[in-house]
């Protein structure tokens, strides 16, 4: 069987998802990064897969998707049906469908909003207010949703693997108190149990740290060029 590809980056929290689904239901994908900082996913050639210009995209034998979400959900309908990352009980699958579009239109989307301006930025004391308390007010949600040991109940699924991609990235930029969000933390513990954990969610977080630092030092030396 040819391998699925997977185009995405490390660093992207929604790409994270799709390989560490991967990885639990034991899919072998053939990665192709790409780069996002030179603007990769604008080209022609992937436009023509995802107008979005999002990634993570996959091709599985000419079938072309995007969205993490989409794609990680098909990943386990097609080859691991029996896996109780997802569930074939419409209730059972509500329940981490809701906390599915709480991780996309919440918590990454607010993520997003903060590290956006990152670009422009020379320390996170210039990141706006009002985008860093919209982040942390997505962090005291999340902090809300686990009222089990997982997001969606007892056992782990789908919701917890995407809203801990994007969790992770969100605490390198905020460097949250744990005391403040005991609940977060402690899960955020259990994930790191996962298979794949170390090498694909740590690898990329201690990857972001260091791609932040280079960003703020870069646009320090671009300031300091207009007063040379
Ligand atoms: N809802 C999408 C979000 C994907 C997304 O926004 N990815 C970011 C990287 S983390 C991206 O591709 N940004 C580049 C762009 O929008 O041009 C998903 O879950 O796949």
């Amino acid at each position: 069987m040819e391998k699925i590809k997977l185009y995405s980056n490390l660093v992207s929290p929604p790409g994270r998802t799709v390989q560490l689904t991967a990885k639990a239901i034991g899919l072998d994908l053939e990665f192709h990064s790409i780069d996002i900082l030179s603007n990769e996913q604008l080209s022609e050639q992937f436009i023509k897969m995802n107008p979005l210009h999002t990634i993570p995209v996959i091709g599985d034998s000419g079938t072309i998707l995007y969205d993490s979400h989409a794609i990680a959900i098909y990943l386990i309908m097609k080859y691991a049906p029996e896996s109780t990352l997802y569930s074939q009980d419409p209730a059972k699958q509500a329940k981490i469908n809701a906390i599915l579009h709480f991780e996309s239109g919440v918590l990454f989307a607010r993520l997003r909003f903060m590290a956006e301006i990152v670009r422009e930025a020379s320390d996170m004391s210039e990141i706006p207010r009002d985008r860093l308390d919209y982040a942390l007010k997505a962090v005291e949600l999340l902090e809300a949703l686990l009222m089990d040991k997982y997001l969606a109940g007892s056992h782990m699924t789908l919701a917890d693997i995407s809203c801990m991609t994007s969790f992770s990235n969100m605490d390198c930029f905020l460097r949250l108190d744990r005391e403040k969000f005991p609940k977060v933390f402690a899960w955020f513990e259990r994930m790191k149990e996962i298979p794949g954990y170390w090498e694909i969610n740590q690898a990329a977080i201690d990857q972001f740290g260091d791609l932040i630092r280079m960003i703020f030092e870069s646009n320090k030396k671009k300031e300091n060029r207009l007063y040379e």
